[in-house]
């Protein structure tokens, strides 16, 4: 057996967004493709880091203070940090919703004219810098979610440029930092998926065009709140767990979104975040979490419901109001909207 030649025509991630760049004509400033570079560059630094803190803590160097005797940040904040600084350094940025922070961040809004003004862009970044980072010490996959708006007509960046419906985003995506960092995009033309190559410390595309299929045989839910759920959650459940046929699905749950949503991506199934009588509006955020995998789960085929609206829909009114999240392949997500139009008559 001898091992294929090496490929000579490397599709990397700046390369394929600025194949989809040309695409949109000359109308296409350029000014995305060189955002998603800067979101591209911190998505490496963050992994580096990740990989970094799993090794301090499997070590036990971790405590308050790191070995040259810095103090040692949160990884999250450090990953909140890495991006708000290179999402106002790349200069496309007027607004910046992080989960991270209570305020959204304005920028070239100093007032001074100065140097900050002409960082101001023409795009607003929603993201959860490390979402399921609780999960770190365990080793499991966590990651960073991310959602675009271009600002709107005649605005100079304001919380209504940020509170719209998912469907006003032109991109959207999420890194996994795992066994391998994968990076996951849609600019409205479809869902690509990319692996960084360390060596080359670039992004491949691995997974090109990823297709949800019609049904599949997973659901992945905190089946620990069960005793909480509303009817229509708790008869769906039912219905795949004893279902007529004899097959029940599998329940695969490992309780980072990006991790879940990234399975379900690719093997089809359900995912499910529901409102519950404890939490009406479950526990995942709009803006950073819902709204950006509802946009990828759309753009692969897929479904992404509240349970009786599609998330796509929702008109946020706050920068990290909640949200109750059911999303995968059409037919397992219909079947949950089934359950909710039942409850409704
Ligand atoms: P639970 C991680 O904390 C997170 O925000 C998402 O990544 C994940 O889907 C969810 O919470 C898990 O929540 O209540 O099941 O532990």
């Amino acid at each position: 057996f001898s091992a294929p030649p090496p490929s000579t025509d490397l599709i990397t991630l700046t390369r394929h967004v600025l194949s989809q760049q040309y695409t949109l004509g000359d109308n296409a400033s350029g000014d995305l493709t060189l955002l998603l570079t800067a979101i591209q560059v911190t998505s490496k630094y963050i992994a580096s880091n990740v990989r970094k803190a799993r090794l301090i803590n499997l070590v036990g160097l971790a405590g308050e203070q790191n070995v040259q005797g810095e103090d040692q940040k949160k990884l999250d904040v450090l990953s909140d940090q890495i991006m708000v600084n290179a999402l106002r350094a790349s200069g496309k940025c007027a607004v910046l919703v992080t989960e991270e922070r209570e305020e959204a961040v304005f920028i070239g809004q100093g007032g001074d004219g100065g140097e900050d003004q002409r960082m101001k862009g023409n795009y607003c970044v929603v993201f959860d810098p490390l979402d399921g980072s609780s999960n770190i010490d365990a080793g499991v996959n966590v990651g960073t979610i991310f959602g675009i708006y271009k600002v709107k007509e005649g605005s100079k960046g304001s919380l209504g440029d940020v509170l719209r419906p998912g469907s006003e985003m032109v991109a959207a995506g999420y890194t996994m930092y795992g066994s391998s960092c994968n990076l996951v995009l849609s600019t409205g033309q479809g869902v690509n998926g990319f692996t960084l190559d360390e060596s080359l410390g670039e992004f491949i595309l691995t997974h090109p065009d990823i297709r949800l299929p019609e049904r599949g045989k997973i659901y992945s839910f905190n089946e620990g709140n069960s005793m909480h759920f509303h009817e229509p959650t708790k008869k769906y459940l039912e219905s795949i767990k004893f279902p007529s046929n004899g097959k029940p699905y599998s329940a695969r749950y490992i309780g980072s979104m990006v991790a879940d949503v990234h399975r379900t991506l690719l093997y089809g199934g359900i995912f499910g975040y529901p409102g519950d009588k404890k939490s009406p509006n479950g526990k995942l955020r709009i803006l950073y979490e819902a709204f950006p995998m509802a946009y990828l789960t759309e753009q692969a085929g897929g479904i992404a419901t509240t349970g009786t609206q599609r998330i796509l829909d929702v008109q946020p009114t706050g920068i990290h109001q909640r949200l109750p999240v059911f999303l995968g392949s059409k037919e397992d997500v219909q079947d949950l909207i089934s359950f909710y139009e039942q409850e409704s008559k």
